[in-house]
């Protein structure tokens, strides 16, 4: 991707012209100067907004993981491709050469075909952050089997949940995983959540942390057996561009989550396209994203975006915290990282220890730092730029979405002067734009408005897996002829963009997008909770935390609060995941609603904030009396 770096901020500015004034010429010169194809393209974009159609590269024939690993061997086969950081650091890390990644999927591709996954199909991968995760992926990718990858975090039920939705036919787990000093019994929950999953014919077990899992005759068998037996030659299947690459499950402001889903084509030139301008990555150059590959931010930046540009990419097993808080500085000393890639809540939770973790290495190796999944703070943009960039790293605060696919807003570093809370600018290609109440486009700075992009790029998510109806009217219909993101944001006199936040219903905790209504269903599933509503409040380090308020059935009303308070957090642990767990829960014995029945969140976010000060209109409320009652009972 040498090419297509852009070199002064002068050509950026040359670059964006160019590439809104023309886009297919644009994407066409990058799709064909950097990537191997099978056969070329016969259009480059094929687009209907209105309907969310969207289609790049017509019927260009790729394989992604050709363009990841094979293309590489002849001159870097010897390069490291992947580093594993493991949880403990007391265990030795591994690395991988390109060569001995060809070899793993290969192997692995072999052991998928032979367990009767083909084409289409779709695997649910439910895997620690292991090597294994990386192959199994790549290996999918490789014979066109349609990966969904599912966060290790997640919950029996939400794992059948998304199982269920795509019909998966096998699930490649572990036998647990590591997570700083808690072992997580993954087999187990997989054991629980297919009780309910009929399309599931084949789970394969990696193993990690050596417990003893029970396996199902015919169903269950281990994967290093199988990998050992299977060949090392594979010859990657032909891909059409269009064809889906990966399904990953993302929250919804209702109902249930959504199963986006990528193309092979754009997909892959996005990723490979923002990855080396948006981190400057250089040759030799060692890579550290420290997202899970169970979200978009791994799919994207610490799997494909660095594998297509041969790169050196760290998977990293642990947490900030364990075995103490310096454990990120300690490992961008150990692998003389040179860009960093991390969430501001990790940065905020380091922010509060000591500078002694941090300042007891001098992490000299580093060039560029970036943020990615929710705004960044003013506070911890400064603790990132002083203490980890040492002031002369430029941050890039990236912003985009599962949806996206990868970056669209993002200064380029050493080129785009950086303004903190600031994503900057968009990418050549990418035409952003905020749009009013009114629907109409905001020509003037210093105003907040929806953030929505009016062209399509390769990157877009294609559809919502089984429901494009959804699809369209979630991101299509607000704004016609526009994508709508879900976010605010405020651009300033340059023209730089300052994310402001969700606009809809999902709330972002710990950089982690929640959906309100799935909380909302699985707390009034509890038997004695009649209604429901949950709503964020501003917190110290994870950004946003969850504050419900709950009313109860008559039967709940005589039981202890708090232990029902505990009730309630652990069984939305159980439904969705511990990430989903309320920090507070009110009891109140009703709900401000609209005439139409809507509950009014405005007014409860401000109580759950502490402010009391302007309810705005309550006058339209069918209950105005129960603001009082809840605001008098906050806890
Ligand atoms: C990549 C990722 C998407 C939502 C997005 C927005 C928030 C992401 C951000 C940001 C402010 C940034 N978000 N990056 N907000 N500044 N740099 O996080 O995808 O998990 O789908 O979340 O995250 O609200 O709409 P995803």
């Amino acid at each position: 991707m040498s090419r297509y770096k852009i070199s002064n901020f002068e050509e950026y500015f040359k670059e964006y012209k160019k590439s809104i004034k023309d886009p297919k010429k644009f994407w066409d010169k990058i799709a064909s100067e950097n990537f191997t194809w099978y056969q070329e393209w016969d259009k480059v974009v094929d687009f209907n907004m209105a309907e969310a159609e969207i289609k790049w590269f017509v019927d260009a024939k790729v394989n992604i993981t050709k363009n990841c690993i094979d293309r590489h061997l002849a001159k870097k086969g010897d390069k490291t491709a992947i580093i594993f950081e493991p949880n403990n650091p007391d265990e030795a890390s591994q690395s991988f050469t390109y060569n001995e990644l060809h070899q793993k999927v290969s192997k692995m591709a072999n052991v998928l075909l032979s367990q009767g996954i083909q084409k289409g199909d779709r695997v649910c991968i439910y895997l620690p952050m292991i090597p294994e995760l990386a192959i199994a992926t790549l290996a999918c990718a490789r014979i066109g089997a349609i990966h969904s990858v599912v966060f290790a975090g997640f919950s029996a039920s939400a794992v059948a949940a998304r199982i269920n939705d795509s019909e998966c036919k096998m699930v490649i787990t572990s036998d647990g995983g590591y997570r700083g000093n808690k072992t997580i019994d993954l087999k187990g929950i997989v054991d629980e959540a297919l009780v309910n999953c009929p399309s599931v014919e084949k789970v394969l077990v990696a193993k990690r942390t050596n417990t003893d899992v029970q396996m199902k005759e015919g169903r269950d068998q281990w994967l290093a057996p199988l990998v050992e037996k299977a060949s090392d030659n594979n010859a990657a299947e032909i891909m059409d561009a269009e064809d889906p690459l990966f399904i990953l499950y993302t929250s919804g402001s209702t109902g249930k989550p959504k199963g986006m889903v990528h193309t092979t084509a754009g997909y892959m030139v996005y990723t490979a396209y923002t990855f080396q301008n948006v981190f400057n990555y250089e040759e030799n150059d060692v890579f550290w994203c420290t997202a899970d590959i169970g979200w978009i931010t791994g799919h994207s930046y610490i799997l494909y975006g660095p594998l297509l540009n041969g790169a050196t990419t760290v998977i990293f097993e642990g947490v900030p915290s364990y075995p103490d808080f310096s454990r990120f500085w300690e490992v961008i000393e150990k692998h003389k990282v040179n860009q960093f890639y991390t969430a501001p809540t990790a940065i905020r939770a380091l922010a509060k220890e000591s500078l002694d973790y941090v300042q007891k290495y001098p992490l000299s190796s580093l060039k560029v730092i970036g943020s990615v999944g929710e705004p960044i703070n003013e506070e911890a943009w400064h603790w990132y730029n002083d203490h980890v960039g040492g002031k002369r790293c430029p941050v890039v605060d990236t912003w985009w979405q599962t949806e996206t696919g990868g970056i669209l807003i993002s200064p380029i570093p050493f080129i785009t002067p950086t303004k903190p809370t600031y994503a900057t600018l968009p990418l050549p290609g990418i035409q952003a734009v905020l749009m009013d109440e009114k629907r109409n486009e905001i020509e003037d700075n210093q105003v907040v408005g929806s953030l929505c992009i009016k062209f399509p790029w390769p990157g877009i998510a294609r559809t919502i897996w089984g429901d494009h109806k959804r699809y369209k009217e979630t991101y299509f219909s607000t704004f016609p002829g526009k994508y709508f993101s879900g976010d605010g944001a405020l651009r300033d006199e340059v023209g730089y963009y300052r994310i402001t936040g969700r606009v809809d219903d999902v709330i972002i905790v710990s950089g982690h997008n929640l959906g309100t209504a799935p909380i909302e269903d699985a707390i009034n599933e509890h038997p004695a909770v009649a209604e429901s509503a949950i709503v964020g409040f501003p917190h110290d380090i994870k950004g946003n935390a969850l504050y419900g308020f709950v009313i109860l059935k008559e039967t709940g009303e005589k039981r202890d609060k708090a232990n029902l308070a505990k009730e309630i957090n652990q069984h939305i642990a159980d439904h969705i995941g511990p990430i989903a767990k309320l920090d507070k829960i009110q009891f109140v014995s009703g709900l401000p609603k609209t005439r139409s029945g809507k509950i009014m969140r405005r007014i409860l976010r401000k109580i759950a904030e502490g402010d009391f000060s302007n309810f705005g209109d309550t006058t339209t409320l069918l209950n105005p009396e129960i603001v009082d009652e809840i605001k008098n009972g906050k806890i």
